[in-house]
């Protein structure tokens, strides 16, 4: 059964129970869910959405962002979430990349949604809806009649997910209803999700961590989620402490401002059942860190947008500090010779090749990404280096690709690099992540300047201000007369990285 018909029937089953409840802010029982789903269907067959249009949604973290993320996917629509961070400039870019029928868009976001729509000559039928802050009540003028099921095709796109490259423009992947499907059956076995669960949901939800693994997982299992606006480490700390919640998801940014949050105290949470770590290597001191705080164990888990969820530590058993697990049930996994692409023993490190149903269709109108993207034999290339252990246990031991993970954020160098070579001082440059006890990685620029231009960091940083969400913009700006390069003209990242990393 695909996960949005089995969210229906707990719809159904559930009723007066509640679904999702905003911290100090609105509350959905499963009925009012439900309703306000099929309301917002309503709405968006009238804009003229039908199966496989695109719906964007640039929002912060609110119940209509969720009402409009599953109606869009309910009428066979693709929904395609948007960081807000993002300037007008790149969200253009994936309004023109995607072709969106329809944008809706934060009321704080209306002067720049006004220049986005005027500048987007290509796309004369995207239309912009910039809502009141009180969506759902504003849908409450439309008919709940339940949208005839629009989906029974697990090869149907249900949602896009924009990731970068390492040599190209962000990519579109497209997630299907089998893939959703595949995630959330193999997170529900092996996590063991309990309808009487309570998940504290502290993680964005434009991103397929916050959206599929945290939610989805809890409305899959007719449990309820609890959504705090943004992340406040004491807030959360203090929401953990008070007993009420079973399941906390995070990256290790946060866990660590967890753990620092508690400022030397012990402070018991094992009456959870499940903390989970991912989106990034969760540092050994961290794991260690927290079980004497906090008196849990963490549980690491390896995913990437492309494919949800792929190895985790086991919910009973061994949670071994410094690995990602075994692969999920219906997840295969094998490390390969990244030349060859021929397996490799046990022990031996490798690329990563991951295959499952819950492998994405492929980027959006991309054919020759699609095919870099997977080996001859149909295994998807993660980019990630590993090692498989005998007694089946992965650890991961670095990147067969140039990026930077920075609180659980998907940094690729090429697109700062592109950003920066606009600026008119700038003759050649080369970006870095360096180690970062609070994001894992910050981004360190390292620049040409052209002769006899002036130039200097800060303006360097505003400039990429006006280019980049905030969080791709360099930490540090480092001036060279020349960048390392081999025989080839290719830059040495590894020189910079033992130049300028500490
Ligand atoms: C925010 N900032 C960051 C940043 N997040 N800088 C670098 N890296 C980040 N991750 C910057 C902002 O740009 C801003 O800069 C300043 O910090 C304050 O912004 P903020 O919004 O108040 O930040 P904060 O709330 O503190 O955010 C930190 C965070 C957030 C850790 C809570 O980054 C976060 O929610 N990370 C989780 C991301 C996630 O969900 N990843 C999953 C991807 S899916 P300025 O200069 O404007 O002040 C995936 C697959 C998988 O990877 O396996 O899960």
């Amino acid at each position: 059964m695909l996960f949005l018909e089995s969210l229906r029937r707990q719809c159904q089953a559930r009723g007066d129970k509640t679904a999702i409840e905003f911290i100090d802010g609105p509350r959905l029982t499963y009925r009012q869910l439900d309703e306000t789903v099929n309301r917002c269907a309503s709405f968006l067959r009238h804009a003229g959405i039908g199966a496989g249009d695109r719906v964007a949604a640039q929002l912060p973290k609110c119940p209509h962002f969720i009402i409009i993320h599953l109606a869009s996917m309910r009428i066979g629509a693709i929904f395609l979430p948007l960081n807000p961070a993002y300037p007008p400039a790149e969200t253009r870019y994936f309004l023109e990349d995607s072709g969106a029928k329809l944008l809706i868009a934060d009321h704080a976001k209306k002067s720049a949604v006004n220049e986005i729509a005027a500048t987007l000559d290509t796309l004369e039928g995207t239309r912009f809806v910039v809502p009141d802050s009180d969506f759902v009540a504003e849908l409450a003028g439309w008919s709940a009649e339940p949208a005839p099921a629009a989906t029974s095709d697990p090869h149907q796109t249900a949602m896009m997910l924009y990731t970068s490259g390492t040599t190209s423009r962000p990519k579109g992947a497209k997630i299907t209803h089998g893939n959703l499907t595949a995630n959330i059956a193999a997170l529900h076995q092996a996590w063991g999700w309990r309808e009487d669960d309570v998940l504290l949901h502290a993680l964005p939800l434009f991103h397929v961590h916050g959206l599929v693994v945290a939610l989805h997982g809890a409305l899959h299992a007719g449990a309820t989620a609890v959504l705090t606006a943004a992340f406040d480490a004491d807030k959360t700390l203090e929401l953990l402490a008070s007993g009420r919640f079973s399941v906390f998801m995070g990256v290790p940014t946060m866990h660590r401002r967890l753990y620092q949050a508690a400022g030397g105290r012990r402070i018991d949470l094992s009456h959870m059942r499940l903390l989970t770590s991912g989106s990034d290597r969760l540092p050994d001191d961290l794991f260690a860190g927290y079980q004497r705080t906090f008196n849990v164990t963490l549980l690491e888990r390896y995913g990437m947008t492309e494919t949800g969820m792929n190895l985790s530590n086991p919910l009973h058993g061994e949670r071994r500090v410094g690995s990602v697990g075994m692969p999920l049930p219906g997840v295969s996994a094998r490390v390969v010779n990244p030349q060859t692409e021929t397996p490799l023993p046990d022990g031996d490190i490798g690329e990563l090749q991951i295959k499952g149903d819950h492998v994405f269709a492929g980027y959006w109108r991309q054919p020759e990404k699609t095919a870099e993207a997977f080996a001859d034999d149909g295994w998807l290339r993660t980019g990630d280096l590993a090692r498989r252990e005998p007694d089946g246990y992965y650890t991961l031991k670095g990147r067969a690709k140039d990026l930077i993970i920075s609180g659980g954020l998907n940094i690729y160098p090429p697109e700062v690099e592109l950003a920066l070579m606009e600026h008119p001082a700038v003759a050649a440059c080369a970006v870095i992540g360096c180690p970062d006890a609070e994001w894992g990685e910050g981004v360190v620029a390292v620049i040409v300047p052209r002769a006899g231009q002036g130039i200097d960091a800060g303006d360097i940083c505003e400039f990429c201000r006006e280019r980049l969400a905030s969080y791709k913009v360099p930490r540090r700006v480092e001036f060279v007369d020349a960048l390392p390069a081999n025989a080839l003209g290719k830059v040495q990242k590894a020189k910079l990285r033992a130049q300028f990393c500490d």
